[in-house]
């Protein structure tokens, strides 16, 4: 197989629980202190990478990170007078949603011809800034062939970065040369802007994008304030296309002139506020789809099952598949279990274009490997966790274990 590219899914790790850690995600916020069930949650998003996988033919994933970190809890001097919410940080399964991992610039588009993958530093958050140092670990071996890829280090905090969630690509091929475009957000609203412009301009200049293909876009206050922390939540690209809802970006039309400047090709589909409300869009999730482009050149659009369930948004889909778009087939998938965590199908994954044959095949998927993995996690995950439960000696033993079975059984015990 040549250039291509591919989803890296996240598995999701056996702490996988509802902590409410996330101000400005409306979903973790509203499903703080549920049960959770990370075997089911985990066996939802390797049914996601089957699907996928037959789709197109090649699809990754990268593993649950080491929790809980010890560290962190060492650092924060966390014991059991401490507020559940630091507990709780050091056990989240977070690392799931790899649009945060890094942010991925392929080949085609920079100055060196590697592709560029920059760990996001997560800064705002304090569950999700324990990530990168493990992510990069991982990514170092996955992308570990020097002719082929550079992983950098995160960008420096106070600049917060949360990776590919906030970058869009637009090509006429995946494997030929693209615009990238950053999204980032102002402070100053109801909740925290979690990609901030710099973070976004020094990922560009540490890949060695051409500047003149690389756009800077502002999200739109309205947005981030209905709870769309990160710009998957409001838009989404493949190739030559842009899905967004009409309400994405502060300034809407200069957002599309600024893009067609640097992509004439471009084809914008969106989804008018009269027709789905952003209240609707951020419920159901409509645009943390992942947009394919299938083998015989169509686009489908792999959306959460809640689309199917709010009217005004499959009337919209099914208008859309009715007329003659780029957008061809719109596939639902059960994740509920991150989608209760405000994490979609697009925040499963991290795309990456490469050729399969530069990556380390332990880290990509086939029919085979995909049964082995639901057999351990089968066996090993925790049926349910209640927040109350963090904490809990024979849990941790559990969990640590149940991620160090999945580490042997692919054998890459090296990240134990
Ligand atoms: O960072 N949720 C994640 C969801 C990330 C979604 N990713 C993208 N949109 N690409 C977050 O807010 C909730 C954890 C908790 O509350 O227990 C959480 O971290």
């Amino acid at each position: 197989m040549s250039v291509t590219e591919i989803n890296f899914d996240g598995i999701v790790g056996p702490s996988h629980n509802y902590a409410g850690l996330s101000l400005g995600n409306i979903a973790s916020a509203s499903h703080k202190g549920d049960p959770s069930y990370p075997r089911a949650a985990a066996l939802q998003g390797v049914e996601k990478m089957r699907g996928n996988l037959a789709r197109l033919g090649v699809q990754g994933f990268l593993l649950p990170l080491p929790r809980p970190n010890d560290s962190l809890l060492h650092s924060l001097a966390v014991d059991e007078t401490a507020e559940r919410a630091l507990l709780a940080a050091a056990w989240s399964a977070s690392s799931m949603w790899t649009a945060n991992a890094a942010t991925v610039s392929p080949a085609a588009d920079t100055a060196d011809g590697k592709c560029h993958l920059t760990p996001a530093n997560l800064v705002t958050m304090l569950h999700r800034g324990q990530e990168w140092p493990d992510t990069k670990a991982m990514l170092d071996i996955a992308f570990g062939n020097a002719d082929h890829f550079t992983v950098h280090d995160a960008v420096p905090p106070t600049f917060g970065d949360e990776g590919a969630a906030n970058h869009m690509r637009l090509c006429e091929k995946h494997g030929e040369a693209g615009v990238e475009v950053f999204v980032y957000g102002k402070q100053g609203g109801k909740f925290p802007a979690r990609q901030h412009e710099q973070a976004s301009r020094a990922v560009a200049r540490l890949h060695g994008l051409d500047p003149t293909r690389a756009v800077f876009i502002e999200q739109n206050p309205a947005a981030m304030e209905a709870g769309a922390f990160h710009n998957d939540v409001v838009a989404v690209a493949n190739e030559t296309v842009v899905f967004a809802h009409e309400l994405a970006f502060a300034d809407r039309q200069g957002a599309y002139d600024a893009m067609r400047a640097a992509f004439p090709a471009l084809q914008v589909v969106e989804v008018p506020d009269s027709a789905v409300s952003l209240a609707d869009a951020i419920k159901t999730y409509l645009f943390n789809a992942q947009l394919l482009t299938l083998p015989d050149g169509g686009m489908a659009l792999i959306v959460p099952e809640e689309c199917r369930e709010s009217a005004s948004v499959w009337r919209w889909c099914e208008q859309m598949m009715a007329g003659n778009g780029p957008i061809r087939e719109v596939i639902p998938v059960d994740v509920r279990q991150s989608m209760a965590n405000g994490g979609g199908p697009a925040c499963l994954r991290l795309r990456v274009v490469c050729d399969p044959a530069t990556v380390d095949p332990r880290f990509l998927i086939n029919e085979a490997k995909a049964d082995l993995i639901e057999s351990v996690i089968a066996a090993n995950w925790p049926e349910q966790i209640d927040p109350a439960d963090l904490g809990n000696e024979a849990l941790k033993n559990s969990v640590r274990s149940a991620r160090y079975a999945l580490l042997e059984a692919l054998n890459l015990t090296e990240l134990g």
